[in-house]
């Protein structure tokens, strides 16, 4: 707890001198750095423009006024298309087991070298600004700058996709997109063009299902599971292939928030995720996760229920379990978010040798993607110069020119064959990447889809029955919710007929809370198919009960008592949470007179930041407090969202006693500390159905 706020502050007006536009500004001293144009020219005065007079017009001449204006007017590019708004962070990858039996790929055979790795989390239909917790699929992109070049994971935050084939990603992208004609809404599935769609095409119903999911709400991107999606191909030194399914495993567990928390935290802090990761990280607090593989041969892959080959079909865990073989951590925040976070081309096609892809159609559209994608939101084929694209092994090639060339060929030959330049690099056989030799039937070409990828329902199905009660309530209300924002009739009922086929409960939920008929169910394709539970598909039932990586916030206000508040401070910390100290001001004079700083003004930190709330406040403080919404939301909300309230005799009398809080076994009082802490390992699910209209 911070105890002594310095108010004294001296280097604040060193150098300090007024500008004649009134503004205070520190200027250079001697041996001071000095501000300077783009070509090293020192700037004598960057608070004014060149002008003909004190009152006279500005100077075509200015070359400081001009040039700082062209670069501020180009300082934008295009954002990306999808995947916008995203956060990243430096790390590195470790490989904890040899895969030399099943590839020859250096990342994947040496073990206990740390590599380094680069990693952005996005969301993918809200554009650069909007907020980081929409129900929406988590874009997990990794870019590990292996010794035989890079290698880009580009994964997502669920195990499959919305489509089969790479044609209909324009057309998934259009429709949850904001409607063009009306720019709106924004960061949103819940509107029609998106039901239309989806409605329309039933290879969507698996990936929905799990946006309708706990899955779409994660608490923080530490607690996410990341997934490579696709097959790939692992190759051997003898050529032999072996498919995998690349994931990564949270150490801090997969864990969400509720829809009514995710929707409040978005209007409170936009930048929840990115915050979260920040701070973590600069707490020493480094994200980790487990690098896992699903290894399978053809042969078991064609006793599998599905086609692997088809981005919509999860290789259930229990099928085909994960080896753990290495581990990734994130311990540096980039230093610039533009030069990094931004500029990071990621391109499925960036693999090393030993790895090969799949013929999975959305995989192979893909390849295509990422690469021309570069070109209009970096603007030159040299992108892989800028320093986050590029790979720390050497490299060297024969391209040449284009805009922004950062290398200088210090030869006469940039061609081959050759023969003039023996130090120039060639082709290698032996070192260079090998495609696996794959024997093809013979297919007669066509616009075709196979009719192994033909069944839609069987797999949300299982998505379905596998949920925990509380989980489905959730899944249900999400649809209700979704089909409640469309306005056009027929697509909510069309929507309907497939819920019927995944599972008739949720379609009579559904239908239920909409005040809906249920109409016939949509014709499957493939007959469905009953298939045995994965437990490894759920949230709730995979978040572990933990402190690490929770937030707790104590609420106090003039004259809480100090030994309260560090008690619960050091409960909660030696637990493994962080604590945040939450009161009216952003300074507070406690019972023994010292003066505290807190993390935040309670109007600024409503309950939704933290995993449990604690009150510590005198009745005077209590009794003004309980006039204020936000105090009285504070405690509402964390009991509408199932958490663990530790209060004070004051807090009882004055604030809890006004609120429809029924005082269960995860609202206890303050001199419970262990039950608090237990507490707020976990949520209290049994509370939801009273306190929210569940479908
Ligand atoms: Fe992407 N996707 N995608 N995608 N995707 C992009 O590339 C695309 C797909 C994913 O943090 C774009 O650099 C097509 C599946 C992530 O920078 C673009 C198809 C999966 C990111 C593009 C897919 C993803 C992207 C936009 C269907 C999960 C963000 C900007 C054939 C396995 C990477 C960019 C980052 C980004 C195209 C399908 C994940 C336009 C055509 C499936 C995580 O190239």
């Amino acid at each position: 707890m911070k105890t002594d706020i310095d108010h004294n502050d001296p280097a604040k007006n060193m150098n300090m001198t007024a500008g004649n536009g009134g503004e205070t500004h520190q200027r250079a001293g001697d041996d001071a750095p000095v501000l300077t144009t783009q070509q090293g020219v020192a700037i004598s005065d960057n608070q004014n423009s060149l002008k003909a007079g004190p009152r006279g017009p500005s100077l075509l001449e200015d070359f400081v006024l001009r040039e700082k204006i062209n670069h501020f007017d180009h300082e934008r590019i295009p954002e990306r298309i999808v995947h916008a708004r995203g956060s990243a962070a430096h790390g590195y990858f470790e490989l904890t087991e040899s895969l030399a039996e099943y590839t020859t790929a250096k990342i994947l055979t040496e073990t206990g070298k740390q590599t380094p790795l680069f990693t952005r989390f996005s969301t993918v239909a809200g554009n650069k600004g909007s907020k980081d917790t929409p129900r929406d699929v988590r874009g997990f992109a990794v870019k590990i700058y292996t010794d035989e070049g890079n290698w880009d994971i580009v994964g997502n935050n669920m195990p499959i996709f919305f489509i089969q084939d790479a044609m209909k990603f324009p057309d998934l992208v259009h429709a949850v997109k904001p409607e063009p004609d009306r720019g709106f809404p924004q960061a949103a599935s819940a509107h029609d063009t998106f039901w239309d769609f989806v409605s329309l095409s039933p290879e969507t119903m698996h990936n929905v299902i799990w946006l309708m999911s706990d899955r779409a709400l994660p608490r923080s991107l530490r607690m996410m599971e990341g997934f490579g999606i696709h097959s790939y191909r692992l190759i051997n030194k003898d050529g032999k292939s072996t498919f995998v399914r690349f994931h990564w495993k949270p150490v801090l567990g997969v864990q969400g928030t509720t829809w009514d928390e995710a929707v409040k935290i978005s209007g409170a802090d936009p930048d929840y995720h990115r915050r979260d990761l920040f701070e973590s990280i600069n707490a020493g607090d480094f994200p980790e996760w487990e690098f896992g593989v699903q290894l399978f041969t053809e042969e078991e892959a064609d006793k599998f229920p599905f086609d692997h080959l088809d981005a919509t079909k999860l290789i259930p865990e229990e099928l085909v379990p994960v080896k753990i073989v290495g581990k990734m951590v994130l311990n540096r925040y980039p230093d610039n978010f533009f030069a990094e976070t931004e500029q990071v081309a990621f391109c499925p096609s960036h693999l090393p040798p030993g790895i090969d892809f799949s013929n999975d159609p959305l995989l192979q559209g893909r390849l295509f993607s990422y690469l021309d994608t570069q070109l209009s939101r970096l603007g030159s084929p040299n992108f892989a110069q800028i320093p986050i694209n590029a790979p720390k092994c050497p490299f060297a090639n024969n391209q040449q020119d284009g805009h922004m060339q950062m290398q200088v060929p210090k030869t006469r030959v940039l061609y081959e064959p050759q023969s003039l330049d023996p130090t120039r690099p060639r082709e290698s056989a032996k070192r260079g990447f090998g495609s696996f030799h794959e024997q093809l039937d013979d297919g007669v070409k066509g616009r075709v889809r196979a009719e192994s990828f033909a069944d839609h329902y069987s797999q949300p199905r299982m998505f379905y029955l596998s949920q925990t009660p509380e989980e489905q309530a959730h899944i249900a209300s999400a649809y209700a919710f979704e089909l409640g924002k469309v306005d056009t009739a027929h697509v909510r009922m069309r929507m309907l007929g497939h819920l019927l086929n995944i599972d008739k409960d949720l379609a009579n939920r559904v239908a239920d809370a909409l005040g809906m008929d249920l109409p016939e169910a949509a014709e499957p394709r493939a007959p469905i198919q009953d298939l045995p539970e994965s437990p490894a598909v759920q949230t709730i039932g995979l978040s572990p009960e933990t402190l690490k990586g929770r937030m707790i916030g104590i609420l106090v206000a003039k004259g809480s008592s100090r030994s309260e508040i560090e008690k619960f401070e050091k409960a909660a910390k030696d637990a493994g949470a962080s604590v945040k100290i939450v009161a009216p001001g952003r300074e507070v004079i406690l019972d023994d007179d010292t003066r505290i700083e807190s993390a935040e003004r309670i109007a600024g930190a409503p309950s939704v930041f933290f995993d449990g709330v604690v009150s510590i406040i005198m009745p005077d403080q209590a009794k003004k407090l309980a006039k204020d919404s936000s105090t009285l939301d504070w405690f509402n909300d964390a009991f509408n969202h199932c958490k663990a309230i530790a209060y004070c005799p004051a807090t009882e009398e004055h604030i809890l006693s006004k609120l429809p809080i029924e005082k269960d076994e995860f609202v206890t009082p303050l001199s419970e500390v262990d039950a608090f802490i237990d507490n707020a390992k976990t949520r209290l699910w049994s509370r939801e159905p009273k306190v929210r209209d569940l479908a």
